[in-house]
């Protein structure tokens, strides 16, 4: 709420804006309650808004811990049931005056029929839409009945599916999951995914109010930047809502940027404008600004990340004493996505096709990061600020400049955009379609048009937004037969071509002309859409990006990876830890690969075959090992770590061979503690992977290749702005007995800034020799080291010889001094001593927080990391708790 702009006052739940326009706010509180109730009224509970049927009938003791055990079928019958939210509120008589009165619903989950004070006001159909409706005639002083009576998500599916079925019929049997979700414009994942529980909830899941006025109001702002010369234009829209149907509309509107050095950009003009049947109108503003006054905004890793707040007020001639205002933070970038023939580099066949990178701010950058899937299977829940915020500092940490966020989720909050904003994270932006066919009857294309509208209108002016995408897999799933559509192809097609193409493309193009639409990820990009928009081969890796997944193959080894231009999705799975497991069962039955309770959690068909062959082509697991369970899950830990290193390299390898300029795994967190591809696990705890990511996405990173010939290619990879020079990688060779280098070599090296090179190809170990050595490497420049260390293991780790029971000793004292966004408090120093190579080193603790560093392959006698504690803890208690683990054969 900005000061300037009028008179604010926040009184019981009306924030009045000036002395007219105001909003009576409809969450929960002491003077707005709801009430929960099914279809037979046998439950009534108190109901919250925002939220859900499952959190609040978990809050009212009717149902236990949605995430624990089988619960997640247990709990199946609430979403057969129909239920309501029954809201009570107080109107006064002054709000009644105005000459608008509308219920704005940001987030209804999802078919309901709404009434106000026993008279019908409207219906919905799609959780990702703020409904409007206007109210004036229904309310009145004094008490107000506000009720949204939901049906089953399950049954509505089923409904329209029977009229307008498109394939899937349904999920596989593994996912204990609802069928038909592609109907509903739902979170696709509420109804089970392969990493997820079904929660097909209902409720409103984002605020509610009711807004009051006589003049017109600015409901969203876009705002484009474009770089001209020494200049940036800023074109500002106004998306405004007025009582004038169809009729003009006079005023004034201003727009304020401060900008560096004390100065402020201020412009207005007078307005005169006619509104559409509806009351909605635009008004457009432009300023241009120096680009002395404004920092450009970079993604993490490559500069920082500058916001300008603008603050945009609308006054209209006939309300003087009503002002909307909006205000939003812009940054200044500019961002392509390059599809060109004639950029094509690497080798001969590499120099076919087109690329596909992005280039910010004038500079080609690789992009590193991760998939963003919903932080909560309840979508009320996905929204808790703490939590993403957890979350996206994570990806900041471990060097991701970008973030898909995935088509099977929702369009994520403003506080996620926000963030992203200021952590300088990346997002592409997937549309919310997923791994299915989509109906293309009228009724749910004009919803999705509603849809498209309101969201790139909502988060067109994030800075962080870098492209858009169609859906999910669906090109290639329907090229490829995924769910027995051949038979149908050409309806099939005509289907997808009138949703991505004909309805959803010409909308994101008109109102963000700045940022590319893809139709689908993965997809050949130009090529898709030369090709008619199903291609021949949707993973062809002259062009776009590509999802790769091979379970079959040996994942630690980086000569079976194809090439691509951008990598959007790889992974393989791993368990959660033991103490992220004890927050779903105490059972101690349940903690076998083969009980009920983890085939129940493994919705990947095979899922833990697959990990147990991975792991069994690199690690010795005896099946009548005594701790068996508890070594299948570390180890399927180590695996996926090393897995996902080896491919990432190999990626960021290949920017100098193929020119891939993107690699982003799949996936960075849970909604569940269960198997999945997941860096971080469900509750925060991170996964080897994620510490793993810290070095594989290292800004300067030597980066050996183990080829088929055995011998070693040697990368240097430099996402600096700055050539490496003069510069030297050195080697290593040591025995798996000894602290002490048997061998160690030094080789000139040097890159070009933000590429890759093959430095030289070196050959160090013979046939007799290869079970009993490994090598480690870093880059020294000026004479420091300033690369992570990086390892290569010239045989299965199972044949490794040598390798002995090390002596760990581990004591904790509080450092000097700490960075500044640390408190002093929170931060214990781990002094870790060893007498032998240890492999794999995990520490743990049951106290809450995060080792800087974790699953070291330990070669020198005495390493240290920090721990940030989340909890008041003394050295001792730090110390005490801390266990650990490391794999030896
Ligand atoms: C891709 C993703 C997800 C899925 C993942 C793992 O298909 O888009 O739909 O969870 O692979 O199977």
């Amino acid at each position: 709420m900005n000061t300037r702009v009028g008179l604010v006052l926040l009184c019981l739940n009306i924030t009045v804006i000036s002395a007219s326009f105001s909003k009576l706010h409809l969450i929960s509180s002491n003077d707005v309650t709801w009430t929960l109730e099914n279809n037979n009224k046998s439950i009534s509970v108190p109901g919250s808004v925002p939220g859900g049927v499952y959190s609040d009938l978990q809050k009212a003791g009717v149902i236990k811990d949605i995430l624990a055990g089988f619960n997640d079928v247990l709990t199946r019958w609430v979403a057969y049931d129909s239920w309501s939210y029954t809201g009570q509120f107080h109107v006064h008589g002054n709000e009644l005056k105005k000459k608008v009165a509308q219920l704005v619903l940001e987030g209804v989950d999802t078919v309901a029929f709404i009434e106000l004070n026993d008279s019908p006001i409207g219906t919905t159909n799609n959780m990702f839409v703020r409904y409007v409706f206007d109210v004036k005639e229904h309310l009145k002083e004094g008490l107000n009945v506000l009720k949204i009576s939901f049906a089953s998500p399950i049954e509505a599916a089923k409904v329209r599916s029977d009229k307008h079925f498109t394939a899937p019929a349904c999920v596989p049997n593994d996912y204990n999951g609802e069928c038909h979700a592609n109907q509903l414009r739902k979170m696709q994942a509420s109804f089970s995914w392969d990493w997820g529980p079904a929660f097909p909830s209902v409720g409103l899941w984002k605020p509610a109010s009711i807004e009051f006025y006589n003049g017109a109001i600015i409901r969203s702002l876009t705002t484009h930047t474009e770089k001209k010369d020494a200049a940036w234009v800023l074109k500002i829209v106004a998306y405004i809502e007025s009582k004038a149907k169809n009729k003009e509309v006079n005023g004034y509107i201003n727009a304020i940027l401060p900008v560096d050095g004390y100065r402020t950009i201020n412009i207005g003009r007078q307005l005169k404008i006619n509104t559409r049947d509806d009351g909605t109108c635009e008004a457009e503003l432009n300023m241009n600004i120096s680009e002395n006054v404004v920092r450009v905004w970079w993604p993490n890793g490559f500069g920082n990340q500058p916001l300008y707040d603008l603050h945009v007020t609308l006054k209209t001639e006939e309300n003087h004493d009503e002002i909307s205002h909006k205000h939003v933070k812009v940054g200044f970038r500019t961002l392509e996505l390059i599809e060109d023939a004639s950029k094509v580099v690497g080798n001969t066949t590499a120099g076919q096709g087109l690329t596909f990178y992005f280039k910010v701010n004038g500079y080609p950058l690789f992009m590193k990061g991760s998939n963003w899937i919903p932080a909560h299977i309840l979508p009320e829940l996905g929204y808790n600020e703490d939590t993403v915020n957890d979350l996206l500092l994570a990806a900041r940490d471990t060097h991701m400049a970008m973030l898909r966020v995935w088509g099977g989720g929702v369009y994520e909050s403003d506080y996620f955009y926000q963030r992203c904003d200021e952590l300088g994270i990346l997002i592409w932006q997937d549309f919310l379609f997923a791994c299915s066919m989509y109906p293309a009857d009228p009724e749910f294309l004009d919803t999705v048009r509603t849809e498209i509208e309101q969201n790139v209108i909502r988060l067109q002016h994030h800075p962080s937004i870098a492209v858009w995408a169609g859906n999910n897999e669906n090109e290639v799933a329907l090229r490829g037969n995924w769910y027995a559509t051949e038979s149908n192809f050409d309806k099939y097609k005509e289907e997808y071509i009138k949703l991505y193409v004909d309805t959803i493309k010409p909308i994101v193009e008109g109102l963000d002309p700045g940022r590319r639409y893809l139709v689908s990820s993965p997809s050949n990009g130009l090529e898709s859409e030369r090709e008619g928009y199903i291609a021949q081969n949707p993973y062809d890796s002259h062009y776009g990006d590509t999802h790769y997944y091979n379970y079959l193959a040996d994942n630690w080894n980086q000569n079976i990876y194809p090439p691509t231009r951008f990598a959007s999705e790889y992974g393989f799975q791993s368990l959660p830890s033991l103490k992220t497991m004890h927050t779903a069962t105490n059972d101690t039955e349940d903690f076998k690969v083969e009980s009920n309770y983890s085939q129940h959690r493994q919705h990947s068909p095979n899922g833990y075959k697959y990990i147990e062959d991975q792991l069994s082509n690199h690690l010795k697991l005896e099946k009548s090992d005594p701790k068996y369970f508890a070594k299948f899950v570390f180890y399927s830990q180590i695996s996926q770590a090393m897995a996902m290193k080896a491919e990432t390299e190999y990626y960021r390898q290949s920017q100098a061979d193929w020119y891939t300029m993107g690699a982003l795994y799949w996936q960075l967190n849970d909604v569940w503690q269960a198997p999945s591809w997941s860096g971080i696990e469900f509750g925060g705890q991170w996964k080897m992977l994620h510490y793993f990511a810290k070095s594989f996405f290292a800004p300067v990173l030597v980066s050996p290749r183990l080829t088929v010939t055995g011998d070693v290619d040697v990368y240097l990879i430099n996402d600096r702005f700055v050539p490496i020079v003069d510069a030297q990688i050195n080697v290593d060779m040591f025995n798996w007995s000894s602290l002490i280098p048997i061998k160690s070599e030094k080789y000139p090296a040097n890159v070009d800034p933000l590429s890759s090179k093959k430095q030289n190809t070196i050959a160090f170990w013979d046939e007799n020799n290869k079970h009993e050595v490994f090598l480690r490497f870093y880059l020294e420049a000026d004479g420091v080291s300033s690369s992570p260390d990086n390892y290569i293991f010239p045989v299965p780790l199972k044949t490794i010889e040598g390798l002995l029971e090390p002596k760990i000793e581990i004591t904790v004292t509080k450092p000097e001094s700490v960075k500044p966004n640390l408190h002093k408090n929170n931060v214990f120093k781990i002094h870790i001593q060893v007498d032998t190579v240890v492999l794999f080193l995990w520490l743990e603790t049951n106290i809450e927080g995060h080792f800087e560093d974790n699953g070291f392959v330990v070669t020198q006698p005495h390493i240290q990391v920090n721990f940030i504690s989340k909890e008041n803890v003394s050295l001792i208690q730090l110390q005490e708790s801390i266990t650990y683990k490391y794999y030896v054969n």
